[in-house]
């Protein structure tokens, strides 16, 4: 399998996110990519390829001009407030909830960070544009390689995507790369898409960008919003609107659930994807379902990843994996190449 890693990744290093009131330690640290990558050279996996860059208008195809033009000058507009703003991170301190205008674009910068976000846990720093970008790149050459007859590819980047929106970041992620992959699916000529979402966390950001589509399915099994993050999105009514109506499926599940309920779901959610007739399979591949995750609470073991990936190849879709959440950093190498593995070796 052909694995598009981002090299610029290390360059999005967050120091810190506000939780519960206090600064924290990052949990979507650099260390998490370079340990997958580790472990597919240790089981000598894939072939490591670095992607082209993709034109902008690839990504205006899912997200808006002036969000785009935002993340290319946030660090150096940052700085420019104040220059011992290059020791901390951008956060956002504002955001216009309901009854505020959010057709103005604001000339404060903190208050276009708030426009454009929904949380103060996703930090700017001085390389996030660069290796969000460069992100974006691998997605779509991924996609590249599954349209020249590829079975499987692998986007190996960070920061993460399913979180984003159209114009907004949040939960560790700035562009959509899985949507923009799917995206470009379809572009190039594919009737019907679907996306996958097994991050721990409801993909918000996907099912928001494809809500109204009725081209590009949406499934995803999370954690229940009711008490887990992202909380305002991912519930088991939102089933897509207008000619979308049908094309969303949201299975949440509740904190604790283990690997045999977990994979139910999973096998529902083929079904779904099988009956609407996708071409393709864009996976947004979380490993925060693992039990040793620091901030989830599901409890699937290492072994199971490797189950994971052989029903996916059992679906029988070209199918490209998006690099997505997961934080016990040591494990997630292992647990994302077990998915990766468990479908090549079907
Ligand atoms: N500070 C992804 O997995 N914060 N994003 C949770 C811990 C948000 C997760 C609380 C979690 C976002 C891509
Ligand atoms: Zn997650």
């Amino acid at each position: 399998m052909k694995v598009f890693y981002n090299d610029r990744h290390p360059l999005h290093h967050g120091r810190h996110e506000m939780f519960r009131g206090a600064l924290v330690p990052c949990f979507e640290v650099p260390a998490r990519a370079d340990y997958v990558l580790h472990e597919l050279k240790a089981r000598k996996f894939g072939s490591i390829e670095s992607a082209p860059e993709a034109d902008r208008a690839i990504l205006e195809r899912i997200h808006a001009p002036r969000y785009l033009d935002f993340l290319g000058t946030a660090w150096q507009e940052w700085i420019a407030l104040d220059p011992r703003n290059a020791e901390r991170d951008a956060l956002p301190s504002y955001w216009p909830i309901r009854t505020f205008r959010s057709d103005v674009l604001p000339a404060s910068f903190p208050a276009r960070m708030g426009l454009f976000s929904f949380d103060a846990g996703s930090p700017i720093t001085a390389g996030t544009w660069a290796a969000a970008r460069h992100g974006a790149d691998c997605a779509v050459a991924g996609a590249r390689s599954l349209l020249a007859g590829e079975r499987g590819a692998f986007a190996l980047t960070r920061p993460p995507g399913h979180h984003a929106g159209h114009d907004f970041f949040g939960g560790y992620c700035f562009l959509n790369n899985a949507a923009i992959a799917a995206q470009f699916l379809r572009d190039q000529g594919l009737a019907r898409v679907a996306v996958l979402d097994l991050d721990y966390h409801h993909g918000n950001g996907t099912q928001a960008i494809f809500y109204q589509r009725p081209d590009i399915f949406f499934a995803s099994v999370h954690g229940d919003p009711h008490t887990e993050y992202p909380y305002y999105l991912g519930y088991a009514d939102e089933r897509g609107t207008g000619k979308g109506e049908g094309c969303n499926l949201n299975l949440p599940l509740p904190r604790g659930t283990g690997f045999d309920r977990w994979r139910e779901a999973v096998a529902q959610a083929l079904l779904a994807i099988r009956a609407f007739g996708a071409e393709a399979l864009v996976l947004s591949l979380g490993v925060d379902t693992f039990e040793g995750d620091p901030i989830s609470g599901f409890g699937l073991r290492s072994e199971d990843y490797l189950r994971v990936g052989a029903d996916l190849a059992a679906a029988g879709l070209p199918t490209l994996f998006v690099f997505e959440g997961g934080y016990a950093v040591a494990e997630v190498g292992i647990n994302t190449v077990n998915v990766l593995d468990g479908f090549e070796n079907a």
